[in-house]
């Protein structure tokens, strides 16, 4: 009796090992034997002495029998990182927890904002005035995730009344946090869901996190608890009914400088309203000279900066020409509209606004992204 228990015991083992290492919500069913299922068999024997069949010998009175135990394993995988901005509020991450175990079991939910961990920069923050701020769906068998849809509405995680999931189901748990201000491009905030197994409402000791069962194995009777899970992260070890996956969110940001040069188009002032036309180097600033300024805007970052507004008023001495805005600058116009060429500058009457330009980032092999305002004047 004690060989065919422990063959069984191995089977289940290795079988888990492989659940284990193909640990995704996605991962196919297992469909264990039930635990706690008594497991009964019987034998016959016929044989011959001299020729002569003799009674067959039949087990059916004394069979041979076993409960199968408890499986306890469980594994949590993070569903994907998340590209946030600085600033950003609710920002989501999402974590799904799978029983692959061989019983119903519940679940103590934990989130850790790590420090520690390679690549981890920042903390984020949990969102002002929020309730807890952890919820859950249970996911409709097709380890799909599908919130307020085929997995049904969010459940606020109570930890005196912890989800529980049956053998090979998913659950699905949303961590909502917010993105410091000050956070900036590059950086990370790594987040870690544990989920530590617990006994389930049908036991004795309801919401108590499950132990191994310590003295050997009994063949019949109650089912004995086998802790299988590996570990995640250093927030947990194997064997001991827990496991955890970490999340991140990843800060994009625009990273943006500005700068403006002068310089003088041609001495004469011809060509003045023909932007970019041709310049004549090495000229002299002289009433009646044409000045070109440009405004250049960079964006280094990995994120769209939107919304520009690129302000030049004019100074006295300047009679307005032309302005354009171009490069990588998307969308905006000059709002109000430019002042008409010819314009005498003084008290402020030439003003040059453009508004509304988005600015992209750089897609690699390029480093940055450049939007330009150029301005022609003629100096008084
Ligand atoms: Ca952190
Ligand atoms: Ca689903
Ligand atoms: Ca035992
Ligand atoms: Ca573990």
């Amino acid at each position: 009796m004690t060989n065919i228990n422990t063959f069984l015991k191995a089977l289940l083992g290795a079988t888990a090992l492989t659940a284990f290492s193909t640990g995704t919500a996605q991962a196919q069913a297992n469909d264990f034997t039930p635990a706690g299922t008594e497991v009964s068999n019987t034998f016959t024997l016929d044989y011959n002495v001299g020729g002569v069949a003799q009674p067959q010998i039949d087990s059916t009175a004394t069979p041979t029998l076993f409960t199968v135990d408890r499986l306890v394993d469980l594994t949590v995988t993070s569903n994907g990182d998340a590209i946030v901005v600085p600033g950003a509020t609710d920002e989501e991450l999402v974590f799904s927890v799978s029983n692959e175990g061989n019983d119903t079991q519940a679940y103590d939910l934990t989130i850790v904002e790590e420090t520690a961990t390679a690549g981890d920069t920042i903390d984020s923050d949990d969102p002002a005035g929020a309730v807890p701020s952890l919820v859950y769906y249970i996911d409709d068998g097709n380890g799909t995730f599908e919130p307020g849809a085929a997995d049904g509405s969010a459940v606020t995680y109570d930890p005196n009344n912890p989800p529980e999931l049956g053998a090979d189901e998913v659950l699905w748990v949303v961590v909502t946090q917010d993105i410091p201000i000050s956070a900036t491009d590059g950086d990370h905030a790594d987040l870690s869901l544990v989920a530590d197994t617990l006994e389930p409402a049908s036991s004795p000791s309801a919401g108590t996190p499950v132990t191994a069962d310590g003295d050997g194995n009994n063949l019949t009777g109650a089912a004995e608890n086998v802790l299988a899970d590996g570990f995640g992260t250093d927030n947990e070890v194997a064997n001991a009914g827990d496991h955890s996956a970490t999340g991140t969110f990843i800060i994009a940001s625009a990273t943006i400088v500005g700068e403006k040069v002068v310089s003088i188009h041609t001495e004469d002032g011809t060509n003045c309203p023909s932007i970019p036309g041709t310049p004549v180097p090495g000229g002299y600033s002289i009433p009646g000279a044409c000045v070109e300024y440009i405004i250049s805007v960079e964006n280094s970052g990995s994120a769209t900066a939107t919304d520009f507004i690129v302000n030049d008023v004019l100074p006295s001495e300047l009679e307005f020409v032309s302005a354009v805005f171009g490069g990588d600058f998307v969308s905006g116009s000059f709002t109000p509209a430019l002042p008409a060429a010819g314009t005498d500058c003084l008290s402020g009457a030439c003003v040059v606004n453009l508004t509304g330009a988005s600015l992209p980032a750089p897609v690699a092999p390029a480093i940055s992204t450049t939007g330009t305002v150029t301005i022609r004047a003629f100096v008084k």
